[in-house]
């Protein structure tokens, strides 16, 4: 299906009249949630700021986007037969097929005609006397219902440095998360990409194989591991259909909800030549996998030391100038910002007509018209990249005026950081949901499966409270207050809170130092079925 028809289409979702359920955000989230509202004859309609289905992989169309967690285990499992019809075609997907995945997945399923396109809410009003809520959108429209649920994504609002003279730049500039659909070619162009994080390394040799020159500005080096990308193994791929239940059930016993092999071991407790030997297996077989080596790298910081050294170490062998291999070597904590995956990144540095400006001590000054000015030395470009990442977690659902009892606004709420029980729900706002909120294991996993059980726990709590004869949830404020305490205890036993990563909001000035995802997957999943069969336990039910 074309743009074109899917803007036509957008016509024809209903959104007048009260429905039970609002969803905002058609992204994999959305579009799941409306399945299993449908299939429990909940009514409901989906607002998308989009003009097609995808969130995530709707907008960021850089070149090389490419997922990060294997196709095979990157895919619904909500239903059988989508999952053996779907012919994966690379080990990691590309970001245009995946498109067309969840392109499939709408038209399957007859998704559309409950979603309204090129919709982006303004604000979420909870009426108290009616018991509803009432969004309201930016073209005007107004639509209410029963239960809202935020599907809005949690890398969905892209963070654009305030460069002083970003606007004075005479040639285009683009952000990596909102990628121009009819692509951009460099051919015979001088290019700058600002920033070092995943989109970056994704589409650094590519751009560089197409730019006359690419000057990329680097502020923090990262932990980059092969991804060891392929055409997908027919064996892989039957291995996964035969066994596709058996599989899935196994993966969301992975602390991060992904299949590969966890080493139990501790670095510490073998000797060099086995450490390195596990590590040195890890990379070649590539991907996330190298973060399970051993039990303790996210743990203890002579582990977390060991595997640094390693990648260090590859660095050094892969760039062959000693003084960019030095640059491009990180000296933070392993594997506490996203481990990024590359294809042929480090290898990039070698090329004559790609230079490194490190950016670390002295910052970018200003962007002129004729390019990016670094202490005294001008970088002549034509276009420039911006790859420097989102607001992520909170920033979607701040961005929309959110307010629920008393008028309280969700961001007011927030202003010492996310609050929220499970990454379900928040006390103060009744009948409002979202999908992977802080609080939930989210970023830190494959979060197709995360999607899949906030969906469920959802679907299956609405349909509770309808037979029950109930119209109202909302946490209270002592089961988030110990919620958001247990979030933070359990992280304080890991590395992952001492790095500055966009987990704990680093990445963007004056947000509150909160590390936001909840680690630990299958505890996690544990514990929603508690609250369940305890009754809801720590929901007020009226
Ligand atoms: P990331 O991982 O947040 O990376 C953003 C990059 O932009 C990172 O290298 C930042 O450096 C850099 N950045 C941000 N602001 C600036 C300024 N002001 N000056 C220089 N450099 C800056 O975003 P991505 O889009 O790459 O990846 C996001 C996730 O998507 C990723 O984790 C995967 O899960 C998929 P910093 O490190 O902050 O010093």
């Amino acid at each position: 299906m074309s743009e074109q028809d899917l803007a036509a289409e957008t016509t024809v979702a209903r959104t007048h009249g009260d429905f039970d359920v609002v969803v905002v955000g058609a992204g994999f989230a959305g579009l799941y949630m409306l399945h299993r509202l449908r299939g429990l004859g909940f009514t409901a309609v989906v607002l998308e700021a989009g003009g097609g289905v995808g969130g995530t992989w709707y907008w960021n169309r850089y070149p090389g986007a490419r997922c990060d967690v294997e196709s095979m285990e990157y895919s619904y499992q909500f239903s059988q037969a989508l999952q053996q019809e779907w012919e994966w075609s690379e080990r990691y997907s590309a970001q245009p097929e995946i498109l067309r995945y969840v392109n499939h997945v709408a038209d399957r399923f007859d998704l559309r005609r409950d979603v309204r396109f090129n919709t982006r809410v303004r604000s979420a009003t909870f009426d108290e006397a009616a018991g509803r809520w009432n969004v309201e959108t930016e073209d005007g429209l107004q639509v209410t219902a029963a239960f809202c649920v935020m599907a809005t994504g949690c890398l969905s609002s892209i963070n654009t440095p305030d460069f002083k003279g970003l606007d004075t730049f005479k040639g285009p500039c683009y952000h990596t998360g909102g990628w121009p659909h009819e692509g951009v070619d460099f051919t015979g162009q001088r290019v700058g990409i600002i920033g070092t994080g995943s989109s970056a390394i994704q589409s650094i040799p590519i751009i560089a194989n197409q730019a006359a020159h690419l000057h990329v500005f680097q502020r923090t080096p990262n932990y980059v591991v092969p991804a060891r990308n392929a055409p997908l193994d027919p064996a892989v791929r039957e291995e996964f259909k035969t066994h596709y239940p058996m599989l899935r059930q196994q993966a969301k016993q992975r602390r991060n909800g992904i299949l590969y092999p966890p080493n139990e071991d501790s670095a510490l407790e073998v000797d060099a030549a086995e450490r390195e030997r596990e590590f040195q297996a890890r990379w070649e077989r590539g991907g996330l996998a190298f973060l399970g080596s051993f039990s303790d790298l996210l743990l203890d910081e002579d582990a977390n030391g060991a595997a640094a050294a390693f990648i260090r170490e590859k660095i050094r062998q892969i760039v062959r100038d000693p003084a960019v291999a030095e640059l491009l070597s990180p000296h933070s904590l392993f594997g506490c910002k996203r481990l990024c995956i590359d294809s042929g990144y480090f290898e990039t540095f070698n090329r004559s007509n790609v230079t490194l400006v490190d950016v670390s001590t002295d910052a970018i000054d200003e962007i002129t018209g004729e390019g990016v000015r670094v202490k005294d030395e001008l970088h002549a470009l034509d276009a420039i990249v911006l790859a420097t990442g989102f607001d992520a977690m909170t920033g979607a659902l701040n961005k929309i005026d959110i307010r629920g009892v008393g008028g309280q606004t969700l961001k007011e709420k927030w202003r010492g950081g996310p609050r929220m029980y499970l990454g379900l729900a928040a006390a103060g706002f009744p009948n409002l949901f979202t999908i992977t909120g802080p609080g939930s294991p989210s970023v830190l996993t494959n979060m197709l499966p995360s999607i899949e059980q906030h969906v469920d726990w959802i679907a299956e709590c609405l349909a509770h409270l309808r037979t029950r004869g109930k119209a109202r949830i909302e946490p209270t404020a002592e089961a988030e207050d110990a919620w958001v305490e247990h979030v933070n205890w359990v992280a304080g036993h890991t590395l992952f809170p001492r790095a500055n990563s966009w987990y704990v909001g680093a990445n963007i000035p004056g947000k509150p130092r909160v590390f936001m995802p909840y680690i630990g997957f299958p505890a996690y999943q544990r514990k929603c079925e508690e609250v369940v069969r305890n009754g809801y336990e720590g929901f007020e039910l009226s």
